[in-house]
């Protein structure tokens, strides 16, 4: 059985190319049950459209598996239909949120075979050893059970029994959608991703030299950052956010399995920076000074970057009202200073805490001002994005958000409001009519750095002007060089006014790069 990966690119023709995690446990879960396959890597190789349609003309295929984030659906549309065009026979398997969060879309504008819902490794081999052995993914279930979603105007998908986690085209051409498959409890039993079946050389070139992300700690030519996923999911459900594993629970590596992925990537590919893939890598003091404590103890003199709230450090109080004193978070603090954590990403999101409600944040605006002097007094730099443009952003609410970030002096990675499939927004936006045709809404968006939709009450140049009012401000405050306001993966020079703060507060972790070593300079961030 022959069998094709595609990686997408969802940022042709930049220099910022990232390992694909996801597709990277997916190839790699395949691969150990005994699959070869091809890869095809537009990522890297930076092909061209004409190119891809070359290739499938060139090389034919049983099994064609793709995904990628939901914001590249009109690419995805062109690909899986410019497949079925070439090759109808192949059997097309989509994956990832563009795939698992708009299904019954997908079925109607393109000609998928397979829909892989959430966590793919174990649902996708199960596919493949079904298409293998000419098996059926299962029964559909009579009398016909519609199953409801918020994308009116698309077939339904109907009630079926079998290969868990997918939805499938059955041969009458009913949407079959088999239910979703359990998480797997213990993430550390999935092997890590096998880099050797990238072009690993071209990511670490083309990320380590273009600083695409924290890599400007370290001298140019000696950063080797590689991502690595330490927790799948998150404990929150804020209503702009949605990722794949949004129904499954929220669920951690050990430190010791996360370690030895360190390892294997430093003794293999020299990596001495990694980036913690994950919607929340911490979620609770108590893990995340467990997992601290081991990363201290292993004494691995490399350096990360994760994800975290900003009630992580910034609240005084735990889940159950007792007080948690400032002195224990600032620990914390210190503490991933010393286990080689440069920064620790969290965000403010907006400064009205009004805004904060109805994004269902479960965080305040002080307890970020709390976290940012927290994280400054240890030595962690702080960054943060931003959304403009819930329904009750104002030219005051945007005011409230800056500003804060002015007196912080944190320039923020802006973008406004994109709602999302399945998200609280998403739903907002179809019920009250911002959004009309999904297709048309899916096929045009960009990304939350470009202006999408309108769902406040000012007029799209106003929410515009006044963002960019700021922004300039704010640029110009801090002596940043940013020619792109809203920068996705710019330079921002004010981070390196943190460097002076800190300069006097060096992390005692033992550096293996002294020269021109700071804390302080740091790539925007890219999201
Ligand atoms: C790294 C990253 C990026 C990188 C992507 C690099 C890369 N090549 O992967 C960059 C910086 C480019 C990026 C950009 C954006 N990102 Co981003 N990103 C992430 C991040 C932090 C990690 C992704 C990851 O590795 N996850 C870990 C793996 C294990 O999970 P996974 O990718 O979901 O993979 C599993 C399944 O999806 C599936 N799967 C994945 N691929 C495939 C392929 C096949 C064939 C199959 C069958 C299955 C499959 O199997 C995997 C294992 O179970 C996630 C947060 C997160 N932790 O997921 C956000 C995230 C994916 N990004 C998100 C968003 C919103 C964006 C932007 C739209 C933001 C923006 N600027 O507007 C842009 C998109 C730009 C564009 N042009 O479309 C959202 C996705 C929203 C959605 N519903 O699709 C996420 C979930 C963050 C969030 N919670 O908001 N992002
Ligand atoms: S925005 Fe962050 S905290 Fe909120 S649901 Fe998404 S990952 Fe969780």
């Amino acid at each position: 059985m022959k069998i094709l990966f595609i990686n997408p690119s969802l940022r042709q023709g930049t220099d910022h190319i990232f390992l694909p995690v996801g597709l990277g446990y997916v190839v790699t879960y395949v691969k150990q049950y005994g699959y070869n396959f091809d890869i095809l890597d537009i990522d890297a190789g930076d092909y061209s459209n004409e190119y891809v349609e070359q290739y499938l003309r060139k090389h034919k295929y049983d099994v064609i598996c793709l995904g990628s984030i939901v914001t590249h659906y009109n690419w995805m549309k062109w690909c899986v239909n410019t497949i079925k065009e070439i090759q109808p026979d192949s059997k097309v398997i989509l994956g990832n949120s563009v795939g698992g969060s708009i299904p019954e879309v997908v079925f109607q504008t393109t000609k998928v075979d397979i829909v892989i819902y959430g966590e793919a490794e174990i649902t996708i081999t199960k596919v493949l050893d079904a298409i293998k052995n000419d098996e059926s993914f299962g029964e559909i279930l009579e009398p016909l059970v519609e199953i409801p979603h918020a994308n009116k105007g698309y077939p339904s998908t109907v009630r079926g029994k079998g290969i868990d986690g997918i939805i499938y085209r059955a041969k009458n051409n009913l949407i079959v959608n088999n239910g979703k498959r359990k998480a797997v409890k213990n993430i550390d039993e999935f092997p890590f991703p096998d880099w050797d079946l990238f072009d690993v050389e071209t990511y670490l070139r083309i990320g380590g030299k273009k600083k695409v992300s924290y890599s400007s700690f370290y001298k140019r030519d000696e950063a080797i950052a590689m991502p690595v996923n330490t927790a799948r999911g998150c404990v929150f459900k804020c209503t702009f956010c949605h990722y794949v594993f949004w129904h499954d629970p929220y669920r951690h590596r050990s430190a010791e399995n996360v370690i030895l992925e360190m390892k294997q990537l430093n003794k293999k590919y020299g990596a001495n920076f990694f980036n913690f893939w994950d919607e929340l890598s911490f979620h609770k003091l108590g893990p995340a000074n467990k997992f601290v404590d081991k990363l201290i103890e292993a004494d691995l003199k490399w350096h990360w970057t994760c994800a975290i709230r900003a009630d992580l450090m910034g609240k005084d109080v735990d889940a159950k009202g007792n007080p948690v004193p400032r002195e224990e978070r600032l620990n914390l603090a210190k503490k991933f200073v010393k286990a080689g954590c440069v920064s620790a990403g969290y965000s403010l999101e907006s400064g009205s805490d009004e805004i904060l409600k109805d994004m269902n944040k479960k965080v305040e605006s002080k307890f970020f001002k709390e976290q940012v002097h927290i994280c400054r007094e240890a030595g962690l730099i702080n960054n943060t994005s931003i959304i403009i443009g819930y329904p009750r952003e104002t030219k005051e609410t945007i005011a409230q958000t800056m500003s804060q970030l002015e007196k912080l002096k944190i320039y923020p990675s802006t973008g406004y409001l994109l709602p999302l499939p399945e998200t609280g927004m998403w739903n907002y936006a179809l019920e009250n009519g911002h959004i009309k045709n999904i297709d048309q809404y899916l096929t045009d968006i960009t990304e939350r750095q470009d202006f999408n939709i309108n769902l406040t009450k000012m007029s799209r140049k106003e929410m515009e002007a006044e963002t960019s009012k700021w922004l300039k401000r704010l640029n110009e405050k801090f002596g940043n060089p940013l020619k792109n306001l809203f920068k996705t993966g710019g330079e921002d020079k004010n981070t390196q006014n943190q460097v002076k703060e800190n300069k006097n507060q060096k992390p005692e972790i033992n550096q293996n790069t002294t020269e021109e070593l700071n804390y302080g300079r740091v790539s925007g961030t890219m999201r």
